[in-house]
């Protein structure tokens, strides 16, 4: 079966149709794919496999395995196994609550290589899930096919990710194709060809634009208007560290003796101040002074989650009255702006920042795709309060947000509660964030001044490596 052929078969079993469809995004759309209609057709689901499997042929990596996108692109994923004798992977859409757990099901070794398969690209976020669960286990992901790209950005937001996307067709030929056949007239073509234009997902950072010239800690601080990230880069520029240390300790003795030994090493100290079990205002007022004497700034690690009036109160008020002494803190998007709103009413006139959480370092935690962006337009639309990110990597170019990454540690590995580490290299010089916030690594260590000094030399030195 030649492409055309299948184009008609699809359009004919209604995997293609063409109306006025509203879109799981609310998006009004000329034009519906559904693929899961294929299964009822064993014929066409196997020329689909076909199709796919000479897609992967232009696979850049290597793979050993394959994994469908949950679920459309399984049984299609299933066909090639059987026929190709490749051993497949399945993707759980949420771990199972019991016994093993498990993400990912199939036999793989750490560091394999796994092709993905899926049926419809929009903006790449659904093949981004799996891949990400992937990554989770240890399996590296280079290359993804899919049947249709409905040329929404998929192609530039996995290129972003250094997944290659291989398409067996695109949306643009599809309609060429059936017009050609008299299945749709032209005006529906020029309707999907405007759709299409209109409803492109940008990627976090286009590659295209790359490479950018990296500036310095210092270039930053006089590019940005907020107070806070203004003496951030400033205190990184002087004190020659993107170290921030996560003193996630019991008692104000451990915090404060903490502090004192390494604040020459870190830009910034992040609290939990709801961890303390001797918690007296006299902390704040020490740890105030100690971030004075050593320059280094204060955040509280509350990671705000509630709707905008709850929030306005638990940042002002309470036993810690966080607003009065933690220079930044953070919020998770998942409430909606209203979050944000809230939280600016009593930070905004006290020059306070507060960085999303646009993703997180925990296994199988689900902030990823859609999410992420979603938190990146909060934040670029609320930049007199919001200066920045708590993610994994580099979201977006504007060089006067911060990236914060958490999960660091000297060597990659995990702890048994589902945290995930990183180097501060991979941090730093691969995912292009800005800063490493670094706990037990450091806290943990039997010489905490030698193992602050390690990491805040490891992190500086990827920066300085960045730089022309
Ligand atoms: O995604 C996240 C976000 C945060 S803020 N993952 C994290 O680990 N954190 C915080 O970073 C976490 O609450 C903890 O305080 C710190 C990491 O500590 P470590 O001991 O694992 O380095």
């Amino acid at each position: 079966m030649d492409l055309e052929k299948l184009i008609l078969e699809l359009f004919a079993v209604e995997g293609i149709k063409f109306g006025n469809y509203t879109l799981k995004s609310g998006i009004e759309a000329p034009v519906y794919v559904d693929l899961r209609v294929v299964i009822s057709y064993p014929k066409l689901m196997v020329e689909v496999s076909n199709f796919l499997w000479e897609a992967a042929k232009k696979a850049k990596g290597s793979f050993k395995t394959i994994c469908g996108v949950p679920y459309t692109a399984l049984p299609l994923a299933t066909c090639i196994s059987v026929k190709e004798n490749i051993p497949m992977l399945i993707r759980r859409k949420e771990a199972k609550g019991y016994g093993t757990k498990k993400l990912i099901e199939g036999i793989f070794n750490e560091g394999d290589g796994c092709l993905i398969i899926e049926d419809v690209c929009t903006s790449g976020s659904s093949v981004l899930d799996t891949v990400q669960a992937l990554n989770s286990v240890g399996i590296a992901v280079t290359d993804a096919v899919v049947l249709l790209d409905r040329e929404q950005g998929a192609v530039d937001m996995l290129k972003y990710e250094n997944i290659t996307l291989h398409s067996i067709c695109k949306l643009s030929h599809v309609i060429e194709v059936l017009e050609k056949h008299g299945k749709i007239d032209s005006d529906m073509v020029s309707k999907v060809k405007t759709f299409i234009t209109e409803n492109r997902f940008k990627p976090p950072s286009s590659i295209d634009q790359l490479p950018k010239k990296v500036l310095t800690y210092g270039e930053r601080s006089e590019l940005c208007t907020h107070p806070v990230t203004k003496e951030l880069f400033k205190i990184m520029h002087e004190k020659e560290t993107n170290l921030v240390v996560s003193a996630d300790l019991k008692t104000t003795k451990e915090v404060l003796q903490v502090l004192k030994k390494i604040g020459p090493h870190i830009c910034m100290a992040k609290t939990h101040i709801d961890i303390i079990e001797d918690y007296n205002p006299e902390f704040v007022t020490q740890l105030c002074e100690i971030a004075k004497k050593h320059n280094f700034l204060l955040f509280e690690d509350r990671k705000f989650a509630d709707i905008g009036n709850t929030v306005k109160l638990q940042y002002s008020s309470g036993l810690y009255r966080i607003s009065d002494w933690a220079h930044v803190i953070n919020a998770h998007s998942v409430p909606g702006e209203g979050v944000v709103k809230g939280l600016k009413e009593v930070g905004l006139v006290k020059d306070r920042a507060c960085l999303l959480i646009a993703e997180m370092s925990s296994l199988g935690n689900l902030a990823t795709g859609d999410y992420t962006v979603a938190t990146i337009k909060m934040a670029e639309e609320n930049k007199d309060f919001v200066v920045g990110f708590i993610s994994q990597k580099k979201l977006c170019d504007d060089p006067t947000l911060v990236h914060m990454t958490p999960g660091v540690k000297l060597e990659c590995g995990k702890d048994s509660l589902g945290q995930q580490y990183l180097t501060p290299d991979e941090v730093i010089g691969r995912r292009g964030s800005d800063i490493i916030i670094v706990g037990r690594g450091i806290v943990q260590a039997h010489d905490i001044v030698k193992a602050a000094k390690a990491y805040q030399q490891a992190g500086y030195l990827a920066y300085q490596q960045l730089l022309p």
